[in-house]
């Protein structure tokens, strides 16, 4: 019995991750998904910040809708920096793949405080949202002087 449960979720972990790994028919693919993704998950964590900088109206539902579309957005790109997708129309630098520990560290880090301003928005709380988008701004930008070319 428990073997078999080991089993089915070993099996159901594979159907998780295989197809984030083989889903892209060509190096393009794979540069246009992550670009996609990391440009949706900017036009919605940007509406967020506007409203914790002063720039737009604080309307604390389309923060928290906008946090939680970040926040799950922020989870797509990565599976995207697949081999051979180093060359073509990307402002990646080839480090992404000399140094992928450093580089999922940077991501995970995001990926963290993502969720985090995504939790302060579903509070409604303008100061915690504040805050967090600090924190995550500044994680957007280490990564970005480490692995983006200008
Ligand atoms: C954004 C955006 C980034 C980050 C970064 C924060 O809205 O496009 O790259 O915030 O500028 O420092």
């Amino acid at each position: 019995m428990t073997i078999r449960k080991t089993l089915w979720t070993t099996l159901a972990l594979l159907a998780i991750s295989l197809p984030a790994a083989a889903q892209f028919a060509k190096p393009d693919d794979a540069i246009k998904y992550r670009k996609s993704a990391l440009f949706v998950m900017q036009q919605n964590f940007s509406r967020v910040a506007a409203m914790a900088s002063g720039k737009a109206p604080f309307d604390p539902k389309v923060a928290a809708e906008s946090a939680a579309v970040a926040d799950y957005v922020s989870k797509l790109p990565w599976a995207a920096f697949t081999e051979g997708s180093d060359k073509g129309e990307t402002k990646s630098k080839p480090e992404i793949w000399k140094e992928p520990a450093k580089f999922k560290e940077y991501s995970d880090k995001m990926q963290g405080e993502m969720a985090k301003l995504s939790a302060a928005a579903k509070s409604g709380n303008l100061d915690s949202i504040k805050t967090a988008v600090t924190a995550t701004g500044g994680t957007c930008k280490t990564c970005h002087d480490a692995y983006r070319k200008e």
